[in-house]
């Protein structure tokens, strides 16, 4: 856990737990009995370059594509996409399809997945899909575009 940063932002002071062992009698080496283990708090300075500085979570972006046309009937194909900038994969994802079904599913890559499904209307509509993908931290990012579906 960093603490402070110098002012010139190159150094991290670290409060990190410190145990060591209290010898009773330093020319002798044996296995001190565990009262005399001490532990305190002791702060460092280390080059903040040294440092994995990790994120708490970041929510995945996602793309859903362009909006699109489709003819009833037929297996529209969605391809979607999505980058996450902490990768915590598995992710979980839910299609909205817009006509009150919907898709669930599982992937363990970030970037292009696609999906299908077939819509069915008697007259021409405009639907909206929304992509919600879920990282294994619970965070979640959705895109939504507009597909037409239409009717010769
Ligand atoms: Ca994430």
């Amino acid at each position: 856990m960093v603490k402070s940063i110098s002012a010139d932002g190159n150094f991290c002071e670290l409060h990190v737990p410190k145990f060591y062992f209290v010898h009773p009698n330093e020319e002798t080496v044996q296995a001190p009995p565990i009262d005399n283990v001490v532990g305190k708090i002791e702060t460092v300075w280390v080059p903040c370059s040294s440092l994995q500085i990790q994120a708490a979570s970041s929510a995945p972006v996602v793309n859903a594509g362009p909006d699109e046309r489709t003819l009833t009937g037929l297996l529209y194909p969605l391809n979607w996409s999505f980058t996450d900038a902490n990768h915590d994969g598995p992710w979980s994802y839910t299609i909205d399809w817009g006509d009150g079904s919907t898709s669930t599913g599982s992937v363990a890559n970030e970037g292009s997945h696609s999906d299908g499904h077939t819509y069915i209307v008697l007259l021409q509509r405009n639907l909206t899909i929304t992509v919600t993908v879920t990282d294994a931290s619970g965070s979640s990012g959705s895109d939504s575009k507009v597909v037409t579906v239409f009717v010769l």
